[in-house]
C-alpha cells in the first residue's frame, strides 16, 4: 500500500507503490508509426498485467495520430473512472512539416487534461529526428519505453490515492 511515513526526526516521505491490483488504466495509442507504437503498447500491457492489473480493467483506445490523443483521453476519462492514463505515440521530424506543432500541442493538451481531470496522464510521446532515433527511443524488449511509462502510471495512481 502507498504510505505516508511517520518518523519522529525525519522528513515525511510520500510515495506510490507499484501494485496495479484493483486499479483501472486507459491507454490511448496512435496508429501513426504503428510498427513502433505497437511495441510500446505491448510493453505497457505486459507491465500493467505483470503488476496485477486485471485485463478487463485496461481500456485501449486507438487514434489516428498523436494530435488526437488528448481529446480521446478526455472522453475516456469521462466515460470510465480511471486511476491513470498512458499515452503512446512516436512523432518523427523527418516525416512531418508540423512536427513542432504536433508535439507541443499534444504535450500541452495532455498536461492540461491531467490537471483539470485530476487523473494522472502519462506523457508517452516520443519525439525523434529520424526513424533510426525513433527506433532507439522506443527501446528494445528489456528497455521498452512502454514498460517505463506503465510503471509511472502505476506509481502515480497509487500516489494520488495517498494524496487524496
Ligand atoms: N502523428 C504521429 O503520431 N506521429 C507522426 O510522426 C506524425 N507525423 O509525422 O505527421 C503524426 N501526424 C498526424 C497528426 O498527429 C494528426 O493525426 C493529423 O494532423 C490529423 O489531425
Amino acid at each position: 500500500m502507498p504510505s505516508i511515513t511517520k518518523p519522529r526526526r525525519r522528513v515525511r516521505e510520500i510515495k506510490g507503490d507499484f501494485s496495479a491490483k484493483g486499479l483501472k488504466f486507459g491507454i490511448v495509442v496512435s496508429r501513426f508509426n504503428e510498427y513502433l507504437t505497437r511495441q510500446l503498447l505491448e510493453g505497457a500491457l505486459e507491465t500493467l498485467k505483470g503488476h496485477g492489473a486485471a485485463p478487463s480493467d485496461i481500456y485501449v483506445v486507438h487514434v489516428p495520430g498523436a494530435f488526437e490523443i488528448p481529446l480521446a483521453a478526455q472522453r475516456l476519462i469521462r466515460k470510465v473512472r480511471l486511476n491513470a492514463v498512458i499515452t503512446l505515440a512516436v512523432v518523427i521530424r523527418g516525416e512531418t512539416r508540423h512536427f513542432d506543432q504536433v508535439t507541443r500541442e499534444t504535450a500541452r493538451g495532455l498536461g492540461e487534461l491531467s490537471r483539470k481531470s485530476q487523473v494522472p496522464v502519462i506523457l508517452g510521446i516520443i519525439p525523434a529526428e529520424n526513424v533510426r532515433q525513433a527506433i532507439e527511443r522506443v527501446g528494445l524488449k528489456q528497455m521498452n519505453k512502454g514498460r517505463e511509462w506503465a510503471l509511472s502510471a502505476i506509481e502515480m495512481a497509487n500516489l494520488l490515492r495517498t494524496l487524496k
